[in-house]
């Protein structure tokens, strides 16, 4: 399998698992409301996020949360696009979180998204052909349902199968588009339409859904409410050891890209996991 991820401006070495950094840009997730003071804080965190060894940074205009409140395209846009310029120059690559193609396609045309990061493994109309036309990576990934109902009633045969099968088809609609095998990442979509059980399949079998899937695996298990419903921790900010642990497990099971809220204890954890992968060798 591909050891490098061709990543818009950016060659990535994935023979280490490498840490994404998640960059909200929703309303609530900066403390004041001008927009210059967002943007400088926005900056900010990009910033410190970097200083505490994330590879990449991923910014998001839309929770894709159950139950989250539906944001325009036009509001998307205008959430994500200043954030987006503000950190052009940052000198890593930049993720956009979008599962529209018309979000994808203005952000492209900035010249700052590196990677195109879409929950909907871009399902939506025309999100296969501005990915393809551009130089972006992209990660394609499963969700059962659409965010407001995807929690309801998840179900599966086999859950790995299904995740493995649809991933592959995407990829191969990926290929067929003229985009690269080095450019794609896939990713199981913990959470989404999935309950605990479902959860801990893919994490146990990820390998499998790798060899399935045909791409490298990016994961998100970050502060993600089946780690509240094993620890029995409510706010999601407190599950710091529970997603770290998540975290070290996914690099044990081969996780390309970790997506995380917490860059700085998850680095130092995989430093560790990596020094003894090191000395076993
Ligand atoms: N999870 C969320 C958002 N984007 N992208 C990928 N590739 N994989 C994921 O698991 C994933 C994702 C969850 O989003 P949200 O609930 O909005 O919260 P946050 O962005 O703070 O993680």
């Amino acid at each position: 399998m591909t050891k490098t991820l061709l990543c818009g401006r950016f060659t990535l070495d994935l023979s280490r698992p490498l840490v994404m950094g998640i960059l909200n840009a929703t309303p609530d997730s900066f403390s004041d409301g001008g927009r210059f003071n967002r943007l400088d804080e926005a900056l900010r965190r990009a910033e410190a996020m970097l200083a505490e060894g994330a590879d990449i940074l991923d910014v998001g205009g839309e929770s894709t949360r159950p139950g989250a409140p539906y944001v325009s395209p036009e509001e998307e846009l205008q959430r994500v696009l200043p954030i987006l310029e503000k950190l052009r120059d940052i000198g890593a690559p930049i993720s956009l979180d979008t599962r529209r193609a018309s979000v994808m396609r203005e952000a492209l045309r900035l010249k700052a998204v590196d990677l195109i990061n879409d929950v909907s493994a871009l399902e939506d109309e025309g999100a296969l052909e501005a990915v393809a036309a551009s130089r972006a990576a992209i990660c394609l990934m499963h969700k059962q349902g659409s965010p407001d109902t995807m929690q309801d009633r998840p179900d599966y045969q086999d859950v790995v199968a299904e995740v493995g099968a649809y991933l592959q088809r995407r990829v191969r609609l990926c290929l067929d588009a003229g985009i690269v095998r080095e450019r794609l990442l896939a990713d199981p979509g913990f959470g989404f339409g999935k309950t605990l059980e479902h959860n801990l399949a893919l994490l146990g079998r990820l390998d499998e859904v790798e060899r399935l899937a045909g791409a490298p695996q990016l994961v998100g298990l970050s502060r993600k409410s089946m780690l509240g419903v094993i620890t029995g921790e409510e706010t999601p900010a407190e599950r710091l050891g529970a997603s770290v642990a998540a975290a070290l497990e996914s690099a044990r099971r081969g996780a390309a890209v970790i997506r995380v809220h917490d860059v700085k204890a998850t680095r130092q954890a995989l430093q560790v996991w990596s020094a003894l992968q090191k000395s076993l060798r």
